[in-house]
């Protein structure tokens, strides 16, 4: 089943500052057909609860920081994202919570399809039926 996973991508600079630099299927395993970032999240707010059915997702903290809880039904993972080079590709099969958003967080999410309310899993009793062994 897949899982998600972190990737490490490099970070450009000169004494001017730095520049990282993410292309579709060279750094990311999918074609980008939605941007969107997440950012002002008040303080101690959990978010997510969903898995998806066909959207892949690629999540990187642009700036500060938040961690994200994984479970694919088989593996659950907390992982931290607090680096513009840290990339966590998302399965659709990964239920996520993201959470502990420091203020100045701002979360850029990189999505394989257009939104679709119909493409999230919300109910997690649902979501186990959907992808539990
Ligand atoms: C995900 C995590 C990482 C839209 O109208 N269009 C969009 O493209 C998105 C992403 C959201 N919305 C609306 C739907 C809700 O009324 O914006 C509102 C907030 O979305 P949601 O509650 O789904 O936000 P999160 O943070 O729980 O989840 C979001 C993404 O929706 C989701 O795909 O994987 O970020």
């Amino acid at each position: 089943m897949d899982f998600s996973r972190m990737i490490d991508i490099r970070e450009l600079g000169d004494d001017r500052g730095l520049l990282t630099v993410i292309e579709e299927f060279k750094t990311i395993p999918f074609e980008i057909k939605r941007v969107f970032y997440i950012y002002g999240t008040s303080p101690g707010v959990r978010r997510g609860f969903h898995a998806h059915y066909k959207t892949r997702q690629a999540l990187i903290s642009v700036s500060g920081s938040c961690k994200v809880h994984l479970n694919n039904t088989v593996r659950t993972a907390e992982v931290e994202l607090d680096s513009p080079t840290k990339v966590l590709i998302l399965e659709p099969n990964d239920w996520h919570e993201m959470y502990d958003f420091s203020p100045d967080c701002v979360l850029l999410v990189l999505s394989s399809h257009l939104y679709d309310a119909e493409d999230y899993i919300r109910d997690y009793n649902q979501f186990l039926e959907v992808y539990g062994t």
